[in-house]
């Protein structure tokens, strides 16, 4: 079965529910990060993240993933927010083996994941392998707070 990768942020209300009510609703899981409480990029004020990336084995492809995501995220009441905004949970896909997508609504791989040191840090955990020729000075802005 293909390999595939979500990340999976929360900073508004109570972030580790959040993120544990959507973990428990990804279909075949095999991999689950630490848990890493990141400064926020992008957007407005704002306070801290948690993040984490998980891994499926799965036969959906990017898209299916894209809708898994999005109703991940209705279930966890994500209003419609101001861009990059607080949000009590948003999930990406980041990479899915052996596809791309290049449309407005789903890029995948993730154009972006490299530079976010909140995506690359825990991926690394489960795929060491994304890490190669990968260095972002923002390390030191994401701290492992615990174990999955
Ligand atoms: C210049 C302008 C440089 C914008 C960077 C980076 C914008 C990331 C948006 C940027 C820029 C984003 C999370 C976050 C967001 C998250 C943490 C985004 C979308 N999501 N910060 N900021 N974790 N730590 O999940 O990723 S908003
Ligand atoms: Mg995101
Ligand atoms: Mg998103």
């Amino acid at each position: 079965m293909p390999q595939a990768f979500l990340g999976l942020g929360s900073n508004l209300g109570d972030r580790m529910k959040y993120l544990r009510d959507a973990v428990e609703e990804i279909p075949n899981l095999v991999g689950i990060s630490g848990v890493y409480e990141t400064d926020p990029i992008g957007g407005p004020d704002q306070s801290k993240f948690l993040n984490i990336v998980v891994e499926l084995e799965t036969d959906l492809d990017p898209r299916a993933l894209l809708e898994l995501a999005q109703a991940l995220e209705k279930n966890a009441d994500r209003q419609r927010e101001i861009r990059w905004g607080p949000r009590t949970l948003d999930v990406d896909v980041l990479w899915v083996e052996g596809q791309e997508a290049k449309d407005p609504d789903l890029q995948v791989p993730h154009p972006r994941m490299r530079e976010r040191a909140f995506v690359m840090v825990p991926l690394g955990e489960l795929a060491p392998v994304f890490l190669k020729d990968w260095n972002d000075p923002d390390k030191g802005q994401v701290k492992r707070i615990a174990d999955w």
